[in-house]
């Protein structure tokens, strides 16, 4: 099947209307990933049924006015909110006579056009070629059917199947070069990770609904925090601007030091080939200390939008890391902000600095609640221990002594170990 879209061509989004609590917002937002894929949706057909009709989706009726509608507005393709299977899929092209595509291809598309590092470009081939994959007698019989006019007599059809065997076998090879590719990059990837495990620095993940302000969290962290001229991370008003993970290490005013990653944005109904082929960039969220989960306050789906980002990290087999929600853009709202309630919701605006202050504190009450008031006392024969606590640990007081520096610190509990011989009460 030919999932190639056009730039501004005329689509209609249409979806079938089950009894699902959530219908209606899935519907807006498949208007919104279709505008996010340079479409133009002119109209918006619904049909209520208990279940799909499992030859067509639609039934007969609901075609006919699609069919209409189609042809009056110039529409070249028609979008559908589930993923059909592909004998629907198949079936519903013929009926209608125009390019159907369903939710899963258009997502898989957008990832396509939005990834920029080999890994993300990667991760989305495979996932486009697994979607292909039980779809192919629906792209062969239609290109035989353009071939023969119309008809798909008895040699016509066998000429197909063959064609159908090479083509799968040419894809598997595919899939599998890629999947070695994507080893190979994921083992340097493995490397660093480890080190980073190893240094023992707490790590925080942001995650969440596509563009809810997870990069803008983390540019406005990496201002305040990282090291001066490192770059900042890709953030837009648009619906899958982040594909790829990055990861900072910051440094607080007072010597605490952790990791914040940013990682691609959720969606209701992330196709499950994606989902499996992103796994390894959500490796970072996977192994966080923290996961800080970013909610458009502003938007009022945003109920819908922390279910599908938790059923997602469930997925994915995240469920027992803590999290803290922070719930964003207040600015655009008639809350106060900036707000605390608990220990673990925040109310801020990424665009203000108190906002910034009381997320900051948040995330230091969860990441280092471990960290223990300590008092050392370092011999001058040991300098380079009272400088190492000055760059690691958050000293309050120092005072000379004859036997050497009296230290008050703030310390990690694998730091206060290792200096344990000069604790003193
Ligand atoms: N008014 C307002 N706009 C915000 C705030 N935070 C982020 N934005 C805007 O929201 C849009 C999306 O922000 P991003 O940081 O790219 O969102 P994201 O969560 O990284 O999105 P994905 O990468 O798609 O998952 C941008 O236009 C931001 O400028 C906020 O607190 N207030
Ligand atoms: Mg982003």
């Amino acid at each position: 099947m030919d999932t190639t879209i056009q730039a501004d061509e005329k689509v209609i989004v249409t979806g079938l209307d089950t009894g699902q609590e959530d219908y209606d917002y899935s519907m807006i937002e498949l208007k919104e990933l279709a505008q996010a894929n340079q479409m133009d949706v002119v109209d918006r057909v619904d049909q209520v049924l208990d279940r799909p009709n499992a030859a067509t989706y639609f039934g007969k009726g609901k075609i006919e006015e699609i069919k209409n509608i189609a042809a009056a507005e110039n529409v070249t393709t028609i979008i559908t909110n589930d993923e059909l299977s592909p004998s629907q899929l198949s079936n519903l092209n013929d009926e209608i006579g125009i390019r159907v595509i369903d939710r899963t291809a258009l997502i898989l598309e957008i990832f396509a056009k939005r990834a920029q590092t080999k890994e993300a470009k990667i991760q989305v081939q495979i996932a486009q070629l697994e979607y292909r994959l039980p779809r192919l007698h629906t792209a062969a019989n239609q290109r035989l059917d353009q071939q023969t006019g119309g008809g798909s007599g008895f040699t016509n059809r066998g000429a197909g199947e063959t064609q159908i065997e090479m083509d799968r076998r040419v894809i598997q090879k595919n899939i599998s070069h890629l999947r070695r590719e994507l080893k190979q990059i994921n083992k340097s990837e493995a490397t660093k990770r480890a080190l980073r495990d190893k240094s023992a620095i707490p790590t925080a993940a942001l995650v969440g609904y596509t563009n809810a302000g997870k990069s803008t969290i983390m540019n406005k962290m990496i201002d305040r925090y990282g090291i001066s001229k490192e770059k900042e991370v890709f953030e837009k008003d648009m619906l899958f601007a982040t594909l790829d993970t990055s990861v900072r290490q910051l440094t607080l005013p007072d010597q605490k030091r952790f990791i914040l990653s940013d990682t691609v944005g959720f969606v209701s109904k992330l196709p499950t080939h994606l989902i499996e082929a992103f796994k390894s960039t959500l490796t970072e969220a996977a192994k966080a200390d923290l996961l800080i989960q970013v909610i458009d306050y502003s938007d009022p789906h945003k109920e819908e939008m922390i279910k599908t980002t938790e059923k997602t990290l469930r997925q994915i087999g995240i469920d027992d890391i803590p999290m803290v929600y922070v719930f964003n853009k207040a600015d655009k709202t008639s809350y106060e902000f900036p707000t605390m309630e608990g220990d673990d919701h925040v109310v801020i605006s990424a665009k203000n600095k108190e906002s910034l202050d009381l997320l900051t504190k948040v995330i230091k009450q969860h990441l280092f609640n471990n960290y223990r008031d300590a008092q050392l006392l370092v011999p001058f024969t040991d300098g380079h221990v009272v400088s190492y606590l000055n760059e690691h640990a958050n000293i309050t007081n120092t005072e000379y002594q004859n036997d050497g520096t009296l230290l008050k610190v703030e310390i990690s509990p694998s730091d206060l170990q290792r200096f344990e011989k000069y604790v003193v009460e």
